[in-house]
């Protein structure tokens, strides 16, 4: 039976088994059982091997992949590095250490940044190995499993790792079944993940200035900085902030929101620029979210199977510092602890050119307090 790769954390939850449930006549593994773990496709290899050692090159993107386009390669989003090859003509195995590192400011193996992905970093055989001198069928022998990747059956190796930027994962051996009739072979492979959206809250407008009788309920924003090196779609992600009784209910982001690498977006709860201050938003949560001008938190985060995320958060209990009348509140440098805005890593916007007639701030701009 193919096996079925999803996360034992997620196993258990009525989301998982309703999907399972309606499509029970299905294939236990299918796509759709997979898709409920957000995993991504990094980079796709083309590996060589003799008995004395294997290398692998970056394959082209969009090669041949039925699971989406595959982005960067080698040396652009992780690396594969091989080591220690040897050949035991006895037993007819080649043996090779395999490590994986991530080159990305993003971690990977984690769905958050935090949580291990219990499916680990999965190295996919798309292309089984054949032989490029002599002959013999060449096979994977020690793999971890096999699922479902771009055809059934498809033999794959884990890494149960977090790996955070240019982390290295201890070695794994990869052994191959190598007949004493076979002189080297080739193969391709593909690295498949959950990655973490490394989004970082890092600009609010909780009190607007009074461009008309209740400018909190049409002019409130925030800004989000992607500090990864993949672009993020903000869509199907959830947002929320404080209320009296606690958090409020989580909003879903319902519409796509690409944010690039180093790039901005800014949602507010009214996106007309005549009435909101003259903020331009690129997404308008509505009346789902009502920033307090005396204490309050802001919150992103990622639904996972029936677990609920967190992938930025932000809180003030300061309404003289945070909350100050028609200016924002900048966070210096996207790369510090954002956690606290009324302390030292955030400042009020600097700017007097305003961007409307709601305050001070640089909506979708690197802050006016920024530093290096
Ligand atoms: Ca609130
Ligand atoms: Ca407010
Ligand atoms: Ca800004």
């Amino acid at each position: 039976m193919q096996s079925v790769r999803v996360p034992q954390r997620l196993a258990a939850s009525a989301f998982l088994m309703a999907a399972l449930a309606a499509c029970a006549d299905q294939p236990v593994g299918s796509v759709a059982a997979r898709d409920l773990v957000p995993e991504t496709v990094l980079a796709a290899f083309d590996c060589t091997a003799t008995r004395e050692a294997m290398q692998c090159t970056s394959l082209r993107p969009g090669m041949g992949d039925a699971r989406g386009v595959v982005m960067g390669g080698q040396n652009v989003t992780v690396r594969l590095a091989s080591s220690n090859a040897s050949y035991n003509a006895q037993t007819e195995t080649f043996s090779v250490d395999v490590t994986v590192q991530n080159l990305m400011n993003e971690a990977i193996g984690t769905p958050d940044g935090v949580t291990p992905d219990p499916a680990g970093v999965m190295v996919f055989f798309m292309a089984e190995p054949n032989p490029t001198g002599g002959s013999g069928e060449i096979t994977v022998d020690n793999a971890s499993g096999t699922a479902f990747f771009t055809s059934a059956n498809q033999a794959y190796h884990t890494y149960n790792e977090v790996l955070d930027k240019n982390e290295v994962s201890p070695p794994k051996t990869w052994q191959f079944h190598m007949p004493s009739t076979a002189t080297g072979f080739r193969f391709t492979v593909a690295l498949e993940t959950s990655v973490q959206p490394l989004l970082v809250i890092n600009e609010v407008l909780a009190n607007p200035a009074n461009f008309n009788a209740n400018p909190d309920v049409s002019g409130e924003w925030f800004e989000i900085y992607n500090g990864g090196t993949r672009p993020v779609d903000l869509q199907g992600l959830v947002i929320a902030d404080s209320a009296a009784s606690g958090r409020r209910p989580y909003h879903l982001i319902a519409s796509s929101v690409v944010v690039q690498p180093g790039g901005y977006a800014v949602l507010g709860n009214n996106g007309n620029t005549t009435t909101n201050g003259g903020v331009t938003v690129d997404y308008a949560y509505g009346a789902a979210m009502a920033l307090a001008n005396s204490l309050d938190a802001v919150k992103i985060a990622r639904v996972v199977g029936t677990d609920t995320l967190t992938i930025d958060r932000v809180q003030y209990s300061q309404a003289s510092t945070s909350a100050k009348d028609g200016i924002s509140r900048e966070l210096t440098n996207p790369a510090l602890d954002n956690s606290n805005m009324d302390g030292s890593n955030w400042g009020d916007a600097t700017v007097t050119s305003v961007y409307g007639a709601g305050g001070r701030g640089t909506p979708k701009a690197q802050n006016s307090t920024y530093v290096p």
